[in-house]
């Protein structure tokens, strides 16, 4: 029969595994823009990655992914501005500027 001691010896055991985990699954990723690009224009992540998108040049752009429950949109990111968003769910997200539609990247979620 375990010992009340052995038992939270396993707790803790438990514990720390679990936070280890957490920090392996909490990656992050970049995106920026330039020259009304986002570079990469693809970007593949693991779910429960959490992606920063900037802005390089020196004129304004914004974030739109229109998808249902997952859309989101950035407000108007000015220069070196960022947007993060974590994505928890696995899929292809592709997004464009609302103010340049040509504007076009793509997060595959794995
Ligand atoms: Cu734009």
């Amino acid at each position: 029969m375990l010992q009340r001691r052995q038992i939270a010896g396993l707790a803790a055991s438990a514990a720390v595994a679990l936070l280890r985990l957490r920090a392996a699954a909490a990656a992050t990723a970049g995106v920026y823009i330039e020259n009304f690009a986002f570079v990469p224009q693809r970007l593949v992540v693991p779910v429960g990655t959490t992606v920063r998108l900037t802005n390089h040049d020196d004129i304004p752009h914004t974030i739109v992914y229109a998808g249902g429950a997952d859309s989101f949109r950035s407000p108007v990111l000015d220069s070196d501005e960022s947007f993060t968003r974590m994505f928890d769910t696995a899929g292809t997200f592709a997004y464009f500027c609302s103010l340049h539609p040509h504007m076009r990247g793509e997060i595959e979620v794995q």
